[in-house]
C-alpha cells in the first residue's frame, strides 16, 4: 500500500510508522488519520510483525490535531473527526503487537494523545508535551481525558489539561509520561534496541502479557488474576515455552518461533 501522509518501512520483524507532514508539525488531519488506520491495519494483518514503531519526521513528534482543518468544522463534523482519531488510537492501543512512541519533538494535544495510545514512550531532550485544547476553547478529543489520568494519576492529568502548560521530557519523565529520555541523536538507537530486544522475546507470550495487562487494567484486582491465571496456562500450549525453559536450563540461547 501507498500512504501519501505518511512512511511505512518494515526492517526484519519491526514496522515503522513516520507521521510526514513535517511543514505543520505533523499536525494530524483527516488525511493522516485515514492513512495510519489503513497502516495498523496492515501492521494487524502481517504476522511476521513483532513490534510497531510510531514516530514523526524532523523537529516535531505531533504537533496536535490540525487546528485549521478543525476550525472549519461543524459540530457533527468535529464529533466524527474526533470519532475517527478515538477509533484509530484504540486499534494502535490494542494491536496485539508492543507499539513504541518514539517522541522526536512536540507531542501536544493529539500528539500526546497519540503517544499515550502506545505501550512504551521513549522521548529525546528536545520533546514537549502537553494538552493545549483548553487554551483553544476545545478539551482533549482523541482520547487524552481518559489515558492521562490512567498513565500519571489525576492530579497531574487535570494540572496538565486544566492549565495547558506544556512541560519538557524531563518532567513527563519524572512524571511517568514516559518510560526513558535520551538525546535527540541517541534517539533512534535507543528506540531500535528496545524493539530488538522485544522482538527477540517469545511473541505469543507477549501478546498474551500486552492483553492481560490492558484488559487487567480495566477491571478489578480479582478479574485481572484470573486474565493473568488463564494466559499464563495459555503460555503451556505453546512449542515456545519448551524453547524457552530448556534453553535456560542448558545454558544456551533461545530462538523462538512464534509457536
Ligand atoms: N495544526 C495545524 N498546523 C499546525 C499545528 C497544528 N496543531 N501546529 C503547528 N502547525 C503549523 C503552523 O501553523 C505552521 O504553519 P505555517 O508555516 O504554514 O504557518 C507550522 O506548523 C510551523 O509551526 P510554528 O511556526 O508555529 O512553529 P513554532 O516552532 O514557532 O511553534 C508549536 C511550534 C509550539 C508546536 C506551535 O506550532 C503550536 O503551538 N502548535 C499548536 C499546538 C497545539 O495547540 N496543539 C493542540 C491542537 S488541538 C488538538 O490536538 C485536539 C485533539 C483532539 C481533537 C478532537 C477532534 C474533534
Amino acid at each position: 500500500m501507498t500512504y501519501e501522509t505518511i512512511k511505512y518501512e518494515i526492517n526484519e520483524s519491526i514496522a515503522k510508522i513516520t507521521i510526514n507532514r513535517p511543514d505543520a508539525l505533523n499536525a494530524l488531519n483527516s488525511d493522516v488519520l485515514n492513512d495510519l488506520d489503513k497502516a495498523i491495519e496492515e501492521v494487524k494483518d502481517n504476522s511476521d510483525l513483532r513490534v510497531l514503531i510510531i514516530t514523526g519526521e524532523g523537529r516535531s513528534f505531533v504537533a496536535g490535531a490540525d487546528i485549521k482543518e478543525m476550525s472549519e468544522l461543524n459540530p457533527i463534523q468535529a464529533r466524527d473527526f474526533g470519532k475517527k482519531g478515538i477509533s484509530v488510537f484504540r486499534k494502535i492501543e490494542t494491536l496485539p503487537i508492543p507499539v513504541i512512541a518514539q517522541v522526536n519533538g512536540f507531542a501536544l494535544g493529539g500528539g500526546c494523545e497519540l503517544a499515550m495510545a502506545c505501550d512504551i514512550r521513549i522521548a529525546s531532550d528536545k520533546a514537549l508535551f502537553g494538552q493545549p485544547e483548553v487554551g483553544l476553547g476545545i478539551m482533549p478529543g482523541f482520547g487524552g481525558s481518559q489515558r492521562l489520568q490512567r498513565l500519571v494519576g489525576q492530579g497531574w492529568a487535570k494540572y496538565l489539561i486544566y492549565s495547558a502548560e506544556n512541560i519538557k521530557a524531563d518532567k513527563a519523565l519524572e512524571i511517568g509520561l514516559v518510560q526513558d529520555v535520551v538525546e535527540v541523536d541517541q534517539l533512534e538507537q535507543r528506540v531500535n534496541q528496545l524493539a530488538n530486544s522485544i522482538a527477540s522475546k517469545a511473541p505469543i507470550a507477549v501478546k498474551l502479557s500486552k492483553e492481560a495487562i490492558n484488559t487487567g487494567g480495566q477491571v478489578d484486582i480479582d478479574s485481572g488474576l484470573r486474565i493473568e491465571e488463564n494466559n499464563f496456562g495459555l503460555t503451556f500450549s505453546t512449542e515456545d515455552m519448551k524453547t524457552g525453559t530448556k534453553a535456560f536450563i542448558n545454558k544456551e540461547k533461545a530462538e523462538f518461533q512464534n509457536k
